[in-house]
């Protein structure tokens, strides 16, 4: 069935279907939508959760009790709905303040303004039950090498993530974070750009127990990375914390397309990852299935709520095609011909060190290396076109 329940855990941001599509090169082409309209419109559709930036539903020049009243709308429209909201994010790239960044910037006095706006937030991320706090730092970065001195600006980073790291432990929060990577834009080369990066530098941090990972589709896409090959790595690495699903089409500016309608093939390996590949085809992650997308410019209300509803579309078509493939016979005998789960052999045998690898003469001596040229092959060809016929619905 193509109707998502609560029981999918689709959640979205409140800044997606909220976005006024600004851009660029042009003002608003649809007033903002309100966060109570939001999320009345997301739970009829079958919407579990929602996340947001505290500049999102207060500005950010708001008073206490401007602030107070957007968080009590929220609290009301969240417990009259049952939505749970899974994330909170902080927004240290809109005001003009944040223009060389947050925790990164140059100037000292705005890295503690930065660390003061989080630590505010995260108090409210915890009073709304939140579990994830995402940290994506879109202005720590440079556009010119003279500028800044990346490896200062690192120890900056780290330095923030520590006090953070500390505040929710001595809180007592039920907090993780989780670093969002990507590549460029706005800045011309952001901190922290790839999947990759980000794993190196958790491992640096006090606590990086505390500190996972949120990919975002088109983030890795466009620096021409295979999102699904990041995902693997991350939940290889247990930092899979959360996850930011959308669409791109290859190396240019952040789409932000519905997921499904940029790179299909790799949203198709992507939703058979999370859903079949854990031990025995059970799903590999069961967290939040997160859309971080926009409707596009084009688009009026109505538009809005089609794109809400394709975002889960796309997946639960996705994850239909993922079984069927999975329980094909035929696909079954190509994974086997493939040797696909031999990659999960290991390659020494139990207790077997260097020295009984160099004594067997079979795996060198005797190997028959000449049989690999023009013999048998992979058959990796015939597996691939038996999923796009899986996913073009062919079979
Ligand atoms: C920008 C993004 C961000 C982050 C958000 C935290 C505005 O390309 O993807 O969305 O996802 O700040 O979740
Ligand atoms: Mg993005
Ligand atoms: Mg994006
Ligand atoms: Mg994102």
């Amino acid at each position: 069935t193509l109707t998502p329940t609560r029981d999918d855990k689709f959640s979205f941001g409140l800044w997606t279907l909220g976005w006024n599509a600004q851009d660029q090169f042009g003002g608003p082409t649809r007033p903002h939508l309100d966060t109570v309209e939001a999320v009345e419109g997301l739970a009829e559709r079958g919407v579990w959760g929602i996340t947001f930036h505290d500049d999102d539903i207060f500005p950010f020049e708001s008073t206490d009790a401007e602030r107070q009243h957007e968080i009590d709308r929220l609290k009301k429209v969240t417990a009259d709905t049952g939505i749970v909201v899974e994330m909170v994010t902080t927004n240290l790239f809109s005001h003009p303040v944040f223009k060389d960044g947050g925790f990164t910037s140059n100037d000292r006095a705005v890295r503690r303004f930065a660390l003061r706006k989080v630590l505010r937030n995260i108090d409210l991320a915890a009073e709304l039950g939140a579990t994830t706090f995402v940290m994506w730092g879109g202005r720590e970065g440079s556009e010119y090498d003279a500028a800044k001195d990346i490896r200062g600006a690192l120890e900056r980073y780290r330095e923030a993530v520590n006090l953070l790291g500390d505040y929710v432990v001595e809180k007592g929060y039920g907090l993780k974070f989780a670093i969002e990577p990507k590549p460029n834009e706005p800045r011309g080369d952001i901190l922290l750009p790839t999947v990759g990066h980000a794993l190196a530098f958790i491992e640096t941090l006090e606590r990086p127990e505390l500190v996972g990972l949120n990919p975002e589709t088109g983030h890795e896409q466009m620096a021409g990375l295979n999102f699904t090959h990041g995902i693997a790595q991350a939940l290889d690495a247990g930092k899979l914390f959360h996850i930011d699903l959308n669409g791109q089409r290859g190396v240019k500016f952040d789409q932000d397309l519905v997921f499904g309608h940029g790179d299909v093939q790799n949203a198709f390996s992507l939703v058979d990852l999370l859903e079949n590949g854990g031990p025995g085809g059970t799903p590999a992650y069961d967290g939040p299935r997160h859309f971080d997308y926009k409707p596009s410019r084009t688009e009026d209300f109505t538009g809005v709520w089609e794109s809400v509803s394709a975002n889960m579309q796309m997946y639960l078509l996705l994850k239909e095609r993922a079984a069927a493939f999975r329980a094909d016979p035929e696909v079954q005998e190509a994974l086997a011909a493939s040797k696909v789960d031999e990659v999960n052999t290991p390659t020494l045998s139990a207790g077997e060190g260097y020295d009984a690898l160099i004594a067997d003469r079979s795996s060198y001596e005797d190997f028959d290396t000449a049989a690999y040229f023009g013999g048998k092959g992979f058959g990796f060809v015939r597996l691939q076109q038996l999923a796009m016929e899986h996913m073009l619905g062919a079979r």
